[in-house]
Order: C-alpha cells, then sequence, then structure tokens
C-alpha cells in the first residue's frame, strides 16, 4: 500500500490555545477541522516541508528550531497509509491568516474532542492535553 507522509503542527499561542484549519470545500476530507501542515515534496525534509506549509497555508514565518515534534500518527486510508508527525511550535513571524480560504479558530486544547477531525488527528489530542492541559 501507498506510504503517505504527512506533517502537521499544531501552533500554541500565549494563553495555550491551539489553532486548527478547517479542510476546504473541494478538498478531501472538506469541513473538518485539523492541525495545519501537509505533504512532504520529493526528497523533502519534514521540518522545511512544515515550514514551506505553514507559510503556504497561514502566511507565518516559522523558525527549524522553534518546531518540537511531540507525537505522531498513523492511520490506514483504504487505499493509502498515513504517517504524519504532530509538531509543536510556540513562536512565529506574523499572524496566522488565512491564505487558502480555510476557516481558522484558536481552541483549548481540551475543546478539540467536540471538533469534527480526520480520524488521523484525533489521537494527537491526548498528547497535546496532557502537554498543556484542557
Ligand atoms: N491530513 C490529515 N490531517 C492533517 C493534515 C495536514 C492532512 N492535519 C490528511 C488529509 C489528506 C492528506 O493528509 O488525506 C494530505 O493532506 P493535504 O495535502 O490534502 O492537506
Ligand atoms: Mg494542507
Amino acid at each position: 500500500m501507498k506510504l503517505l507522509l504527512v506533517v502537521a503542527c499544531a501552533l500554541i499561542d500565549a494563553d495555550n490555545r491551539v489553532l486548527v484549519s478547517q479542510r476546504p470545500e473541494g478538498k478531501a476530507l472538506a469541513g473538518l477541522w485539523e492541525f495545519p501542515g501537509g505533504k512532504l515534496e520529493a526528497g523533502e525534509r519534514p521540518e522545511p516541508a512544515l515550514i514551506r506549509e505553514l507559510h503556504e497555508e497561514l502566511g507565518i514565518a516559522v523558525k527549524e528550531e522553534c518546531l518540537a515534534p511531540l507525537t505522531f500518527a498513523s492511520y490506514a486510508y483504504p487505499d493509502f497509509h498515513l504517517l504524519m508527525p504532530l509538531y509543536i511550535c510556540r513562536r512565529w513571524e506574523g499572524t496566522p491568516a488565512s491564505k487558502e480560504a480555510q476557516a481558522l479558530k484558536w481552541v483549548r486544547p481540551g475543546k478539540l474532542r467536540d471538533l469534527a477531525m480526520p480520524p488521523a488527528d484525533e489521537p494527537l489530542i491526548p498528547p497535546l492535553v496532557d502537554l498543556l492541559g484542557a
């Protein structure tokens, strides 16, 4: 089965809230709330891929030293297996803004389980609650 490597990030603000992004209409899993991120390009390392995705999707600049790996998700879709490390980031330049017509919101970690998220993202919630509190 095809293996798809995707990187995702929990951006954490000064109140310990986390940014989630709603997948736009027309994309797979439209309407679900996810941690921002995306696929690695050929030959790309995970951290530069995540920095590129965060810039493309949110218009922010993140330094590699500000990304810390927290955990990773593994989920088997019918046609591919998704492997997705989750990084955390507390420092960036700029203000996250919607660059791809996606809705954004900041939520308390304990409220993440109330959102409809892709199945790969759901197991990432408990480690975030452990780290940040509810
Ligand atoms: N995906 C799941 N959760 C996430 C992200 C960023 C991505 N937090 C899944 C959705 C797609 C695949 O990874 O099946 C590729 O993502 P995209 O390139 O369509 O954003
Ligand atoms: Mg994406």
